[in-house]
């Protein structure tokens, strides 16, 4: 049976790359997984409390761990954690084992998208707007870096932007 390609989504916080994701695997008939719930799968805890616990450095190895895992398989679409990207051993398992899709928002979207989650520990801060603008600056040249494909989610529904990467991938 000829090999299934898989889809890597990354992006920052609230690019709505869970959505887009759920999407496109609907469509494309692919498995759908998300590093953040499959690392609250595997550890029986939130996110919230994975940080709180191990600090950040403790959730970046559970993340490399399952990004290296999931990575592996064939024929998934995969929302990374928006902080993915800062492991080059995660950028080099995206690039080699799949296409990437950097889902490109703005602040403001991300700001609406993200306030009273909980999954985002390093939002819970006085000023989330500051701590997305800080980050953005670090990462998007690594999403820029790692990303086969570029693709603004700003104006268009998750269904529109998934049939957009459908017809970018030729798939
Ligand atoms: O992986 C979670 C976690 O809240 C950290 C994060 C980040 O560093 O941008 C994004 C979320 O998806």
């Amino acid at each position: 049976m000829a090999e299934k390609r898989n889809i890597f989504l990354v992006g920052p916080m609230g690019a709505g790359k869970s959505t887009i994701g759920r999407h496109l695997a609907q469509q494309l008939h692919l498995q759908f997984y998300d590093t953040d719930q499959e690392i609250e799968r595997r550890t029986g805890a939130d996110i919230a409390w994975v940080f709180d616990v191990e600090g950040e450095a403790g959730f970046r190895v559970r993340e490399e761990g399952v990004i290296d895992d999931l990575s592996q398989m064939q024929g998934i679409v995969l929302a990374t954690g928006g902080g993915s990207v800062i492991s080059k051993e995660n950028r080099n398992h995206l690039s080699a084992r799949g296409i990437v899709v950097y889902l490109e928002t703005t602040i403001d979207k991300q700001f609406a998208r993200t306030q009273r989650d909980k999954r985002r520990p390093l939002l819970q801060t006085e000023e989330p707007r500051e701590v997305l603008e800080s980050l953005a600056a670090e990462r998007n040249p690594m999403y820029a870096e790692v990303a086969d494909y570029t693709v603004k989610t700003d104006d268009q529904s998750a269904k529109a932007v998934a049939n957009q990467i459908i017809e970018l991938l030729g798939f």
